[in-house]
């Protein structure tokens, strides 16, 4: 064979090798490796160029043109490769990026206002809304604050009744204690208004933390109370039941009936226990309420002349009610919530009942 087909079946030879390892290469970094390899300065067309030079002259612009086309063909089909490579690896990394949006997402778990807190700031928004003002007052007391002021006199038997954590010996001139109930902040409230030199009316809501050494089933030694008082001329027990039927309705958010039951509080005179019908069984009568159709739900009654003497209101000018609730009992009856201890315990699983996620 001439040497100048020899060379064209050699330059046919590699241009067929090379086009179908570009065609098998599968990522861009073996096809870069491809071109330098063919196309490079020591590529292997260079090195059949080398041969050129062997032949007759005549020869030459022959086999320069078929060199030429191969390397025209080679880089092209390298081209094409290349697009279509890089295409193929830009798909492989949108797949491997891609999220599926339809998937359920995780969830994180989330807390909540605790239920006694819940309850309580719902009782103060609906006293709010009638027009009281909150009030706070210290939780370590004076024995003046917490039973003085209240008509509790040293010896009297309601001292005893109401458990009282003492920091020091009762009766030391300085006595300080765990305030038994929230009834000092109204005392206070009282002595700020006249300390200022101010006048009834008066209509304050207090709320908070109250400590008694009581201990059981149905006892914390630290629980809430929500107390209300109102002072002005006239104030009546009518003012009373309205504002306790209207606060009940609301918090219980149906229309529950309610009673007033005679019975004895030191700081009030007459005094009342406040039912309500029942709402484990709608006021027919169940075990939960012993058959009566009625729960006890809050102590009231018209402010005692001497704790307004206490705080310097004139009692023949001025009378008030005042009523006080536990607020872990409300938040049981109204949540069904069958057990005090779920309040300190914070088992999720009360928690979830109670809205946490
Ligand atoms: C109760 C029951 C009845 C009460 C009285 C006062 C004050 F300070 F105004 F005199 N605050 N709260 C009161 C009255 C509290 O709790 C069962």
């Amino acid at each position: 064979m001439k040497e100048v087909d020899e060379l064209k079946a050699q330059l046919q030879d590699l241009q067929n090798k090379a086009l179908a390892l570009f065609a098998e290469a599968e990522s861009l970094k073996v096809l870069q490796e491809l071109r330098v390899a063919y196309l490079g300065k020591k590529g292997e067309l260079t090195s059949v160029l080398k041969g050129v030079g062997k032949l007759p002259p005549e020869d030459r612009p022959v086999i320069g043109q078929f060199v030429n086309a191969t390397k025209t063909t080679l880089a092209e089909a390298l081209d094409k490769a290349e697009v279509l490579l890089s295409d193929k690896e830009k798909q492989a990394r949108i797949q491997a990026e891609r999220i599926d949006i339809t998937l359920a997402g995780r969830t994180t778990s989330r807390g909540v206002v605790h239920p006694v807190q819940q309850g309580l700031n719902e009782m103060t928004a609906i006293f709010s809304q009638m027009g009281f003002e909150m009030a706070e007052g210290p939780e370590i007391e004076d024995e003046f604050h917490n039973f003085d002021a209240l008509n509790i006199p040293a010896e009297h038997p309601a001292r005893a009744m109401h458990d009282t954590f003492f920091f020091n010996a009762e009766g030391d001139a300085d006595a300080k204690l765990l305030r038994t109930h929230t009834s000092p902040v109204q005392i206070r409230a009282m002595q700020a208004c006249v300390d200022a030199g101010g006048e009834p009316p008066l209509a304050v809501v207090a709320a908070g933390r109250v400590y008694r050494c009581d201990y059981d089933v149905t006892h914390s030694p630290m629980f809430h109370q929500v107390e209300v008082f109102k002072v002005d001329k006239d104030v009546s027990l009518a003012h009373l039941k309205g504002v306790l039927q209207h606060f009940l309705t609301a918090y219980f958010e149906k229309d529950v009936p309610i009673r007033l039951r005679p019975h004895y509080f030191p700081f009030t005179e007459p005094s009342a226990e406040v039912d309500i019908g029942c709402v484990f069984c709608n006021h027919k009568g169940c075990r939960i309420c012993k058959g009566s159709g009625w729960i006890e739900v809050l102590g009231s009654g018209m402010i005692h002349p001497n704790v307004l003497k206490a705080v310097g209101i004139d009692s023949s000018v001025y009378s008030g009610f005042a009523f006080g609730l536990g607020v872990e009992r409300l938040v049981m009856l109204k949540h069904g919530i069958p057990d005090l201890r779920l309040f300190f315990e914070n088992d999720v699983r009360f928690l979830r009942r109670m809205g946490a996620k």
